[in-house]
């Protein structure tokens, strides 16, 4: 509960603290992202659409956020696995959001994918450099708005126009996106959450 307010206040020092606390009572770090991070920036969310709060405020929350997720990272991917293959992940063009997918890399990488993370505002295009050059398995796609979902159907799109459907699968998610807009899209799979995303992968590779 004090962790997700300092998320929701912005606390960058608060979190820090907090966060310390807990590697150092060797509490599970997926939960302290689960239940003490994450629930923090929902909270975000309903006060910002409801006009209790500002972007500068959400993205001093988002900021509190990626420092937790930053401190716990090492303690879920520090173990070293065989590579399982190369996933290329990205936020789709128009779309700024990147915490989701953050999460999504590290535990995929933390379940020994190779990740290559491309970033945010990502073009179909570059998704198609990236993957060629990596001989990627795997794209990964996210989006947070509705504005920029059709984004990944336009990715989809430019990959079966590039004939390579067949060797690469295309799997979706974000807050937005649902299994029947993965469906109509042509996805070839869609994950609600980031333990889910690497389910996921372990039935498509
Ligand atoms: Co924005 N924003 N935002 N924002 N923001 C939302 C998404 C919004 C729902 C807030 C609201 O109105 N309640 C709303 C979207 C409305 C809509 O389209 N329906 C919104 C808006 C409107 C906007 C702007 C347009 C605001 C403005 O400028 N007027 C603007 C757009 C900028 C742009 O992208 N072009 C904007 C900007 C921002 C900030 C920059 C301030 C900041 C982002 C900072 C950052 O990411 N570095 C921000 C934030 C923080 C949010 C909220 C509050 C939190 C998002 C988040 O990080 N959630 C968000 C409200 C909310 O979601 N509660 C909101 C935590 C994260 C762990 O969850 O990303 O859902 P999530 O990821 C989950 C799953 O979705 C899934 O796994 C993750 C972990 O379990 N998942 C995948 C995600 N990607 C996946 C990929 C996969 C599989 C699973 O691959 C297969």
């Amino acid at each position: 509960m004090e962790m997700q307010s300092a998320v929701v206040e912005g606390d960058l020092n608060k979190v820090r603290e907090l966060v310390g606390q807990a590697i150092d009572e060797n509490m599970n770090p997926l939960s302290v992202i689960n239940d003490g991070l994450i629930p923090g920036i929902n909270v975000v969310g309903v006060r910002f659409k409801a006009g209790d709060m500002f972007v500068p405020e959400v993205l001093m929350s988002a900021r509190t956020m990626e420092a937790g997720m930053a401190m716990l990272r090492p303690f879920i991917t520090g173990e070293k696995m065989q590579n399982k293959g190369v996933v290329v992940i990205g936020t789709v063009k128009g779309d700024l959001h990147d915490i989701g997918k953050n999460l999504v890399s590290m535990l995929m990488r933390s379940s020994g994918y190779e990740v290559i993370d491309v970033g945010v505002d990502v073009s179909p295009e570059r998704f198609i450099d990236v993957a060629l050059r990596q001989e990627a398995k795997v794209i990964a796609m996210s989006a947070m708005l509705t504005t920029t979902m059709m984004a990944m159907k336009d990715t989809i799109d430019l990959f079966q126009e590039k004939g390579l459907r067949k060797v690469m699968k295309i799997i979706v998610g974000g807050a937005p996106v649902s299994q029947d807009f993965a469906q109509i899209i042509g996805a070839d799979g869609f994950a609600p959450d980031a333990a889910s995303a690497v389910d996921l992968l372990q039935n498509l590779i």
